[in-house]
């Protein structure tokens, strides 16, 4: 697929199904833990500094946000979890919200789930992998934060993840750094393939 990346644009918000995009436009969702980089891997991609939102403040993204690109795919940019600070009634309208688009979007190809490469997954980051897995939607697995860590250990923790994640070595899995973007062409390999 021919894309002009530079054609983009956020098209709308939406908490639920009534409100998403009507047409049949693929969809790749980005799915992780508040603060993993989710926003700033849509910016990147897009090669924009601050299309997505993004900020040091966790949990500011609230709805699920449609991005046009170039009118022949969207990213849909996920609230993320684990986000210490929300009360339990806005955690299960978040579970909601997330298992509704992920469920039944007919759009959706692939889900890029993103984990932080200098950790371990969390329990929730096991969760959402296992939820992919069992309704088998497409995942690219994205480990965020690559410039943090030595490339010498990069190997190291990419294993841990996988190991902890239970990972099935047929799906994708890009180390990536929005801040030296490493791992941006493979992504888009990755996502275009899935389309
Ligand atoms: N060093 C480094 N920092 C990053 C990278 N990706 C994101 N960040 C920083 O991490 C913080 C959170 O990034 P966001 O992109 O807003 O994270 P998010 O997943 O969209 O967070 P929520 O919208 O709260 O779910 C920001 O301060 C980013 O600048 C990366 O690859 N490397
Ligand atoms: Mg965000």
């Amino acid at each position: 697929m021919e894309l002009n990346i530079h054609n983009a644009e956020i098209l709308l918000s939406a908490a639920n199904k009534s409100h998403y995009p009507q047409d049949e436009l693929p969809e790749i969702a980005l799915a992780g833990r508040s603060n993993v980089g989710k926003s700033s891997f849509i910016n990147t991609m897009l090669n924009r500094k601050n299309l997505a939102r993004t900020s040091g403040k966790p949990g500011k993204t609230q709805l699920l946000n449609f991005f046009n690109i170039d009118d022949k795919m969207r990213f849909v940019d996920v609230p993320g979890y684990g986000y210490a600070r929300v009360s339990k009634k806005e955690r299960e309208k978040w579970g909601r919200m997330i298992e509704e688009y992920l469920t039944t979007r007919e759009n959706l190809r692939a889900v890029v789930s993103l984990v932080d490469l200098r950790h371990d997954p969390s329990a929730d980051d096991v969760q959402m992998y296992e939820f992919l897995k069992y309704y088998e939607i497409p995942v690219i697995i994205v480990a965020t934060k690559a410039d943090k860590i030595p490339r010498g250990k990069w190997n190291k923790h990419e294993s841990a993840i996988k190991k902890k994640l239970n990972f099935d070595p047929s799906d994708d899995f890009i180390l990536f750094s929005s801040v030296s973007k490493a791992g941006m062409d493979e992504a888009w390999d990755a996502i275009l393939e899935k389309l």
